[in-house]
Protein backbone atom coordinates (compact mmCIF):
# COMPACT_ATOMS: atom_id res chain seq x y z
CA UNK A 1 0.00 0.00 0.00
CA UNK A 2 0.76 3.95 -0.32
CA UNK A 3 1.97 5.50 2.73
CA UNK A 4 -0.83 7.67 3.22
CA UNK A 5 0.43 11.23 2.46
CA UNK A 6 -2.01 13.25 4.48
CA UNK A 7 -4.76 12.95 6.99
CA UNK A 8 -7.03 15.71 8.74
CA UNK A 9 -9.64 15.71 10.73
CA UNK A 10 -11.87 18.29 12.54
CA UNK A 11 -11.50 18.91 16.04
CA UNK A 12 -8.20 19.14 18.07
CA UNK A 13 -9.40 15.52 19.63
CA UNK A 14 -9.17 14.61 15.53
CA UNK A 15 -5.66 14.17 16.23
CA UNK A 16 -5.84 11.11 18.01
CA UNK A 17 -7.92 9.98 14.99
CA UNK A 18 -5.83 11.13 12.50
CA UNK A 19 -2.51 8.61 14.47
CA UNK A 20 -5.21 5.68 13.96
CA UNK A 21 -5.56 6.37 10.60
CA UNK A 22 -1.99 6.95 9.90
CA UNK A 23 -1.27 3.41 12.03
CA UNK A 24 -3.78 1.44 9.76
CA UNK A 25 -2.44 3.01 6.88
CA UNK A 26 1.10 2.30 8.06
CA UNK A 27 -0.17 -1.57 8.21
CA UNK A 28 -1.30 -1.24 4.61
CA UNK A 29 -4.69 -0.20 4.96
CA UNK A 30 -6.35 1.62 2.18
CA UNK A 31 -8.22 4.98 2.12
CA UNK A 32 -11.25 3.88 3.54
CA UNK A 33 -9.49 1.49 6.03
CA UNK A 34 -7.84 4.21 7.67
CA UNK A 35 -10.89 6.29 7.68
CA UNK A 36 -13.14 3.74 9.19
CA UNK A 37 -9.70 3.54 11.86
CA UNK A 38 -9.87 6.73 12.91
CA UNK A 39 -13.66 7.81 12.80
CA UNK A 40 -13.57 4.69 15.82
CA UNK A 41 -11.39 6.34 18.28
CA UNK A 42 -14.02 9.26 19.24
CA UNK A 43 -17.10 6.30 18.46
CA UNK A 44 -14.92 4.53 21.17
CA UNK A 45 -13.84 6.89 23.36
CA UNK A 46 -16.79 7.54 26.39
CA UNK A 47 -15.41 10.92 27.59
CA UNK A 48 -16.60 12.28 24.11
CA UNK A 49 -20.30 13.35 24.42
CA UNK A 50 -21.51 14.02 20.92
CA UNK A 51 -19.75 10.73 18.84
CA UNK A 52 -20.50 7.10 19.36
CA UNK A 53 -20.17 5.51 22.57
CA UNK A 54 -21.12 8.11 25.61
CA UNK A 55 -22.64 10.50 22.88
CA UNK A 56 -25.56 12.62 24.70
CA UNK A 57 -28.76 11.00 23.84
CA UNK A 58 -31.95 13.04 22.04
CA UNK A 59 -34.68 14.77 24.21
CA UNK A 60 -36.56 11.23 25.18
CA UNK A 61 -33.26 9.72 25.88
CA UNK A 62 -32.07 7.45 22.76
CA UNK A 63 -28.69 7.92 21.70
CA UNK A 64 -28.83 8.10 18.14
CA UNK A 65 -26.09 7.97 15.64
CA UNK A 66 -25.45 9.28 12.15
CA UNK A 67 -22.35 8.70 9.77
CA UNK A 68 -20.90 8.44 6.46
CA UNK A 69 -18.23 6.99 4.83
CA UNK A 70 -17.13 8.02 1.19
CA UNK A 71 -14.51 7.57 -1.54
CA UNK A 72 -13.30 9.26 -4.51
CA UNK A 73 -15.01 7.16 -6.88
CA UNK A 74 -18.25 7.66 -5.96
CA UNK A 75 -18.55 4.79 -3.52
CA UNK A 76 -20.51 5.94 -0.32
CA UNK A 77 -22.41 3.83 2.28
CA UNK A 78 -24.27 5.84 5.55
CA UNK A 79 -26.57 5.44 8.61
CA UNK A 80 -29.00 8.08 10.65
CA UNK A 81 -30.50 7.90 13.69
CA UNK A 82 -28.55 4.16 14.35
CA UNK A 83 -29.25 2.83 17.58
CA UNK A 84 -27.25 0.34 20.28
CA UNK A 85 -23.76 0.17 17.66
CA UNK A 86 -20.69 1.93 18.70
CA UNK A 87 -19.21 1.79 15.55
CA UNK A 88 -21.56 3.39 13.23
CA UNK A 89 -18.61 4.83 10.76
CA UNK A 90 -18.60 0.70 9.88
CA UNK A 91 -22.52 -0.12 9.72
CA UNK A 92 -22.18 2.75 6.98
CA UNK A 93 -19.01 0.83 5.47
CA UNK A 94 -21.44 -2.26 5.62
CA UNK A 95 -23.98 -0.52 4.11
CA UNK A 96 -21.54 1.01 1.18
CA UNK A 97 -20.44 -2.67 0.48
CA UNK A 98 -23.06 -4.95 1.31
CA UNK A 99 -26.24 -3.04 0.09
CA UNK A 100 -27.45 -1.61 -3.01
CA UNK A 101 -28.16 1.75 -1.56
CA UNK A 102 -26.65 4.36 0.63
CA UNK A 103 -28.09 5.22 3.28
CA UNK A 104 -30.13 3.20 6.33
CA UNK A 105 -32.05 5.18 8.70
CA UNK A 106 -33.80 4.02 12.22
CA UNK A 107 -35.17 0.97 12.90
CA UNK A 108 -34.00 -0.40 9.40
CA UNK A 109 -30.49 0.57 10.34
CA UNK A 110 -30.41 -0.75 13.44
CA UNK A 111 -31.75 -4.22 12.09
CA UNK A 112 -29.18 -4.24 9.62
CA UNK A 113 -26.28 -3.44 11.81
CA UNK A 114 -27.57 -6.42 14.33
CA UNK A 115 -27.93 -8.70 11.19
CA UNK A 116 -24.52 -7.51 9.74
CA UNK A 117 -23.36 -9.41 13.47
CA UNK A 118 -22.45 -6.03 15.20
CA UNK A 119 -22.25 -6.00 18.60
CA UNK A 120 -25.34 -4.71 20.40
CA UNK A 121 -24.09 -1.93 23.04
CA UNK A 122 -26.30 0.14 25.74
CA UNK A 123 -25.31 3.08 24.61
CA UNK A 124 -26.21 5.70 27.14
CA UNK A 125 -23.70 6.36 29.51
CA UNK A 126 -24.47 6.95 33.41
CA UNK A 127 -22.33 10.48 32.53
CA UNK A 128 -24.68 10.90 29.38
CA UNK A 129 -27.41 9.93 31.44
CA UNK A 130 -26.64 12.28 34.04
CA UNK A 131 -26.31 15.59 31.80
CA UNK A 132 -29.89 14.35 30.04
CA UNK A 133 -31.34 14.04 33.18
CA UNK A 134 -30.46 17.58 34.23
CA UNK A 135 -31.50 18.57 30.17
CA UNK A 136 -34.80 17.46 31.36
CA UNK A 137 -34.83 20.00 34.34
CA UNK A 138 -35.55 23.27 31.79
CA UNK A 139 -35.29 21.48 28.52
CA UNK A 140 -34.59 24.24 26.21
CA UNK A 141 -33.63 23.32 22.78
CA UNK A 142 -31.14 26.01 22.86
CA UNK A 143 -28.64 25.55 19.69
CA UNK A 144 -26.02 28.49 20.52
CA UNK A 145 -22.21 29.49 19.28
CA UNK A 146 -19.18 27.02 19.84
CA UNK A 147 -16.61 29.07 20.74
CA UNK A 148 -13.64 28.42 23.51
CA UNK A 149 -15.13 30.45 26.20
CA UNK A 150 -18.17 28.59 26.24
CA UNK A 151 -16.76 25.48 28.17
CA UNK A 152 -18.51 24.68 31.50
CA UNK A 153 -18.84 21.53 33.80
CA UNK A 154 -20.35 19.04 31.31
CA UNK A 155 -24.20 19.20 30.96
CA UNK A 156 -24.06 22.87 31.97
CA UNK A 157 -23.32 24.35 28.48
CA UNK A 158 -25.87 25.69 26.15
CA UNK A 159 -26.30 23.30 23.29
CA UNK A 160 -24.33 23.79 20.36
CA UNK A 161 -21.04 24.36 23.03
CA UNK A 162 -18.14 22.53 22.54
CA UNK A 163 -18.72 19.40 24.45
CA UNK A 164 -22.14 18.90 22.78
CA UNK A 165 -21.01 19.74 19.23
CA UNK A 166 -17.88 18.16 18.09
CA UNK A 167 -18.53 15.91 15.31
CA UNK A 168 -15.40 13.98 13.92
CA UNK A 169 -15.02 14.58 9.75
CA UNK A 170 -11.89 12.65 8.58
CA UNK A 171 -10.01 13.13 5.25
CA UNK A 172 -6.96 11.12 3.83
CA UNK A 173 -5.33 11.39 0.96
CA UNK A 174 -2.64 8.82 -0.38
CA UNK A 175 1.02 9.15 -2.21
CA UNK A 176 -0.94 9.18 -5.36
CA UNK A 177 -3.58 12.13 -4.56
CA UNK A 178 -6.71 9.79 -4.06
CA UNK A 179 -9.08 10.72 -1.24
CA UNK A 180 -11.61 9.32 0.92
CA UNK A 181 -13.31 10.49 3.98
CA UNK A 182 -15.40 9.92 7.23
CA UNK A 183 -17.80 11.55 9.37
CA UNK A 184 -19.37 10.62 12.55
CA UNK A 185 -21.67 12.16 15.61
CA UNK A 186 -24.23 11.42 17.98
CA UNK A 187 -26.01 14.69 16.58
CA UNK A 188 -27.14 17.65 18.11
CA UNK A 189 -27.49 16.79 22.08
CA UNK A 190 -30.81 16.58 23.18
CA UNK A 191 -32.30 16.65 20.11
CA UNK A 192 -35.83 15.85 18.69
CA UNK A 193 -36.14 12.06 18.25
CA UNK A 194 -35.53 11.54 14.76
CA UNK A 195 -33.68 14.52 14.15
CA UNK A 196 -31.04 14.00 11.52
CA UNK A 197 -28.68 16.49 10.93
CA UNK A 198 -25.87 17.28 8.03
CA UNK A 199 -22.96 14.39 9.27
CA UNK A 200 -24.66 11.56 7.32
CA UNK A 201 -25.89 13.07 4.38
CA UNK A 202 -23.17 12.98 1.39
CA UNK A 203 -22.99 16.46 -0.35
CA UNK A 204 -23.63 18.02 3.67
CA UNK A 205 -21.45 16.76 6.02
CA UNK A 206 -18.72 15.01 3.53
CA UNK A 207 -18.15 15.03 0.09
CA UNK A 208 -15.40 13.27 -1.87
CA UNK A 209 -14.28 13.97 -5.49
CA UNK A 210 -11.56 12.25 -7.28
CA UNK A 211 -8.81 14.87 -9.15
CA UNK A 212 -10.93 17.89 -6.94
CA UNK A 213 -11.14 17.04 -3.54
CA UNK A 214 -12.37 16.43 -0.18
CA UNK A 215 -14.66 18.45 2.35
CA UNK A 216 -16.23 17.70 5.89
CA UNK A 217 -18.62 19.93 8.06
CA UNK A 218 -19.04 20.54 11.81
CA UNK A 219 -21.73 22.61 13.55
CA UNK A 220 -25.41 23.10 13.85
CA UNK A 221 -25.87 20.92 10.67
CA UNK A 222 -29.20 22.03 9.77
CA UNK A 223 -27.28 25.62 8.74
CA UNK A 224 -25.04 22.88 6.85
CA UNK A 225 -27.56 21.28 4.94
CA UNK A 226 -29.44 24.04 3.84
CA UNK A 227 -27.07 25.06 1.04
CA UNK A 228 -25.22 21.46 0.38
CA UNK A 229 -22.10 22.47 2.16
CA UNK A 230 -19.63 20.31 1.44
CA UNK A 231 -21.04 19.99 -2.32
CA UNK A 232 -20.67 23.19 -2.55
CA UNK A 233 -17.18 23.12 -0.84
CA UNK A 234 -16.01 21.05 -4.04
CA UNK A 235 -18.05 22.64 -6.43
CA UNK A 236 -15.79 25.81 -5.59
CA UNK A 237 -12.60 23.77 -5.51
CA UNK A 238 -13.55 22.56 -8.85
CA UNK A 239 -13.53 25.72 -10.02
CA UNK A 240 -10.51 26.60 -8.92
CA UNK A 241 -10.33 28.02 -5.21
CA UNK A 242 -8.17 26.62 -2.86
CA UNK A 243 -9.45 24.38 -0.08
CA UNK A 244 -9.41 27.37 2.43
CA UNK A 245 -10.98 30.16 0.53
CA UNK A 246 -13.71 27.49 -0.94
CA UNK A 247 -14.18 26.96 2.87
CA UNK A 248 -14.74 30.74 3.53
CA UNK A 249 -16.94 31.02 0.50
CA UNK A 250 -19.21 28.47 1.97
CA UNK A 251 -19.32 29.88 5.45
CA UNK A 252 -19.69 33.63 3.83
CA UNK A 253 -22.69 32.26 1.94
CA UNK A 254 -24.30 30.92 5.30
CA UNK A 255 -24.05 34.34 6.55
CA UNK A 256 -25.37 36.31 3.95
CA UNK A 257 -27.59 33.80 3.62
CA UNK A 258 -29.31 33.88 6.93
CA UNK A 259 -27.89 37.01 8.53
CA UNK A 260 -29.01 37.50 12.17
CA UNK A 261 -30.78 34.13 12.71
CA UNK A 262 -27.40 32.71 13.10
CA UNK A 263 -25.89 35.26 14.87
CA UNK A 264 -24.62 32.90 17.65
CA UNK A 265 -24.12 29.26 15.54
CA UNK A 266 -21.18 27.75 14.40
CA UNK A 267 -20.41 26.02 11.07
CA UNK A 268 -16.90 24.67 10.27
CA UNK A 269 -15.77 23.33 7.22
CA UNK A 270 -12.21 21.37 6.73
CA UNK A 271 -11.23 20.63 2.96
CA UNK A 272 -8.33 18.36 1.16
CA UNK A 273 -7.05 19.05 -2.23
CA UNK A 274 -5.68 16.05 -4.02
CA UNK A 275 -2.31 17.86 -4.01
CA UNK A 276 -2.14 17.96 -0.32
CA UNK A 277 -3.08 21.41 0.40
CA UNK A 278 -5.73 21.38 3.64
CA UNK A 279 -8.01 24.15 4.52
CA UNK A 280 -10.64 25.51 6.71
CA UNK A 281 -13.05 27.85 7.42
CA UNK A 282 -15.11 28.97 10.24
CA UNK A 283 -18.32 31.25 10.73
CA UNK A 284 -16.79 31.83 14.64
CA UNK A 285 -13.65 31.50 16.23
CA UNK A 286 -13.53 28.42 18.22
CA UNK A 287 -12.81 25.68 15.27
CA UNK A 288 -9.84 23.49 15.40
CA UNK A 289 -8.79 21.35 12.55
CA UNK A 290 -5.54 18.27 13.30
CA UNK A 291 -3.22 17.57 10.44
CA UNK A 292 -1.36 14.30 9.99
CA UNK A 293 1.49 14.56 7.52
CA UNK A 294 3.28 11.80 5.43
CA UNK A 295 5.94 10.98 8.81
CA UNK A 296 2.81 10.80 10.76
CA UNK A 297 3.52 13.97 12.68
CA UNK A 298 0.40 15.86 14.14
CA UNK A 299 -0.49 18.98 14.35
CA UNK A 300 -3.54 21.43 15.62
CA UNK A 301 -4.55 24.63 14.08
CA UNK A 302 -7.14 27.17 14.74
CA UNK A 303 -9.39 27.60 11.64
CA UNK A 304 -10.31 31.20 10.34
CA UNK A 305 -12.96 32.47 11.26
CA UNK A 306 -15.75 35.58 9.85
CA UNK A 307 -15.36 39.28 11.11
C1 LIG B 1 -25.02 17.78 13.61
N1 LIG B 1 -23.01 18.63 12.60
O1 LIG B 1 -25.61 16.74 13.89
C2 LIG B 1 -23.53 17.79 13.62
C3 LIG B 1 -23.14 18.18 15.02
C4 LIG B 1 -21.73 18.59 15.16
O2 LIG B 1 -19.63 19.36 15.71
O3 LIG B 1 -21.00 18.90 14.55
N2 LIG B 1 -20.91 18.97 15.50
O4 LIG B 1 -25.60 18.82 13.30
Amino acid sequence: AQAPAMIVSTWDFGAAANQAAFARGRAGGSLIDMVEAGAHVPELDASNHSVGYGGYPDRDGHVTLDAVIMDDAGNVGAVAALENVIHAISVARAVMEHTPHVLLVGEGATRFARDQGFPQTKMLTPEAETAWREWLKTAQYRPVANSENQVGPAGSEPLGSIRNHDTLGLLARDAGGRLAGACTTSGMAFKMRGRVGDSPLAGCGLFVERGVGAATSSGLGEEVVRIAGTARVVASMRMGLSPGAACREAVEHIRRLRGPKIKEVQVGFLALAPDGTVGAHALLPGFTYAVTDAEGRTRVYPAPHLD
